[in-house]
């Protein structure tokens, strides 16, 4: 494999070389874990496939809450982008809005850029309380908003009076930090700040009060997990923040433990409600089969409860025994392929442990903007220097709430279970990927295609921008944030859905009429300026 990363990365010239060769690390055989550079902007020029700050904090974490009215401020196109495409699924409850369907936007032209655009963002939010009538209101600004200076706290404040409804402010302008990453941090402490803890619903009736904490329900994963939590008994107070109600956002702090799936975009709050409210966090994974079962089990281990225990084993019994035929043939089908993964902060890691039961062997693996302790652990953040845009986002320092602090198991058992449990812990990629992988951070589309020229991976997941000139190399690829048009991939049912999906990519007949440019003669030698000056 070195190799390999050497023949990608010696055409580049010597700055970009400088640079990029720390952001592509080989999984050791040795078991140690290299350091990767990781969280640093994209260099200028270089096609990345991620997105900004106000994707990460809109269109991540707080768009996917059904029942408010999500307002963009900023030109359109910024509002078109976070429409419905991460196909975050939503129902109304009994009673409740879903405004999921729709875009708001404020629409911002030039004059309104020159001028300020703080009349047509009241307008806009007088439009919406009286079409709509919603709980709650965001703002989301985009680029020019904070480059011009419109003050969106103060139209918000303005606005909670005047309409007496909550108004959340969020100053995610684009180029804010490092991509999506810095979006999630801005998100996570508007909700810390404002949202949880102003709940007053009453739980103590309920057992095994929990949170879904970093599941945005795309293609109706949360709601296959649901299915198999409520099964087997347990009561879910939010999930942050797939198919999302901001009531039950405001009651978050009442849970007794929080899962953290994607801890990219959620760590910050799973940290803060443990230091202010008590509730401890588990890293979960409801990708994959086995994964599900041990996080099912460690769920069960964590509140001690010997009928909690029993009911998991029976519901784990139940759903996996109608499963096994499927899962023997798409293994049989699919067994002894290579993939390369490519996503957003999490998804790389949590899929490799689904392609496996399949006997799919994950060859790279890639980060758009996570952090070095998704790669590396936890245990590296001490040492993680603080990147260069984080004065841009508030530290946030939250305290122990004493009226609100309640932890439902001693501190003594609590280390007891953390040595035997991810409990406030990730080890990251790098640990469980198969030696020899290459890990790869902000990876561009050139290296893409080298990487997928030299190694010839049999499947590629990733998003829209990369996909199709992948598939034109005559390789599957698949979208793995989206899921294309299918899903749920999560869950015991969802990891069907998955083997299904990528078995129907890998036998149909399209392949047989691409040729892959390796098939064409040497594509392999030269300059980047070379290969581009041919194309
Ligand atoms: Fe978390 Fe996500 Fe991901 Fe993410 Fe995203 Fe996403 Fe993603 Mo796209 S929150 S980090 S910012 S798992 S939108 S649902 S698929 S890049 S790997
Ligand atoms: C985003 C959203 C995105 C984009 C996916 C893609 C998603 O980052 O703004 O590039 O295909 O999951 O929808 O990550």
């Amino acid at each position: 494999m070195k190799e390999v990363v050497t023949k990608v990365l010696e055409r580049y010239p010597a700055k970009t070389f400088k640079s990029r060769k720390k952001h592509i690390v080989i999984k050791n055989e040795n078991g140690e874990i290299p350091e990767i550079e990781a969280n640093v902007r994209t260099i200028p020029g270089i096609i990345t496939n991620r997105g900004c700050c106000y994707a990460g904090c809109k269109g991540v974490v707080v768009g996917p809450i059904k029942d408010m009215v999500h307002i963009v401020h900023g030109p359109i196109g910024c509002s078109y982008y976070t429409w419905n495409v991460r196909r975050n699924k939503a129902k109304a409850e009994k009673g409740g809005d879903n405004f999921i369907q729709y875009v708001f936007s404020t629409d911002m032209q030039e004059k309104d850029i020159v001028f300020g655009g703080v009349a047509r963002l009241r307008q806009a939010i007088k439009e919406a309380v009286e079409i709509f009538n919603p709980k709650a209101i965001s703002i989301n600004a985009t680029c020019p908003v904070g480059l011009i200076g419109d003050d969106i706290n103060a139209v918000a404040a303005e606005a909670e009076k005047q309409y007496g409804i909550q108004v959340l402010a969020f100053n995610c302008e684009g180029y804010k930090g490092v991509s999506q990453s810095a979006g999630h941090h801005i998100a996570n402490n508007n909700f810390i700040k404002n949202v949880i803890g102003n709940g007053t619903e009453d739980y103590s009736n309920k057992k095994w009060n929990i949170n879904i904490l970093g599941e945005y329900n795309i293609g109706g994963d949360a709601w296959e997990v649901e299915r198999v939590l409520s099964k087997i008994g347990y009561n879910v107070i939010a999930t942050l923040t797939g198919d999302g109600s901001i009531d039950h956002i405001r009651n978050a702090h009442k849970a007794d433990l929080n899962l953290v799936q994607c801890h990219r975009s959620i760590n910050y709050i799973a940290d803060m409600l443990h230091t202010k409210y008590g509730t401890p966090w588990l890293k979960v994974n409801f990708i994959g089969i086995d994964a599900f079962m041990e996080t099912l089990r460690n769920m069960a281990k964590f509140f001690g409860d010997a009928e909690l225990i029993d009911r998991t084993e029976a519901v784990i019994a139940e759903e996996v025994s109608s499963m096994e035929g499927q899962l023997q043939y798409y293994y049989e089908k699919l067994k002894g392929r290579t993939a390369f993964l490519y996503v957003g902060g999490s998804r790389s890691h949590h899929y490799q442990n689904l392609l496996k039961s399949f006997g799919v062997e994950t060859v790279v693996s890639g980060y758009e903007f996570a952090h070095r302790d998704d790669y590396e652990g936890r245990e590296v953040i001490p040492n993680i220097k603080p990147d260069a845009d984080s004065k841009n986002i508030e530290e946030l320092k939250v305290e122990k709430d004493e009226k609100n602090y309640r932890m439902i198991i001693s501190q003594e058992r609590f280390e007891k279970l953390k040595k035997e449990m991810p409990l406030g812990y990730y080890g990251g990629i790098i640990k469980e990927s198969t030696g020899n992988a290459v890990i790869i951070d902000d990876l561009n589309h050139y290296e893409t295609e080298m990487f997928i020229k030299i190694l010839k991976p049999d499947m590629f997941f990733s998003g829209i921008k990369d996909k199709y000139v992948v598939q034109k190399m005559g390789v599957m690829a698949k979208q793995l944030h989206s899921y294309d048009y299918s899903g749920p991939y999560a869950g015991f049912r969802g990891a069907l859905n998955f083997a299904r999906d990528v078995e129907a990519g890998m036998f149909t007949p399209a392949w047989k009429y691409v040729t892959p440019p390796w098939k064409k003669g040497a594509v392999l030698e030269g300059t980047i300026a070379e290969e581009v000056a041919t194309c």
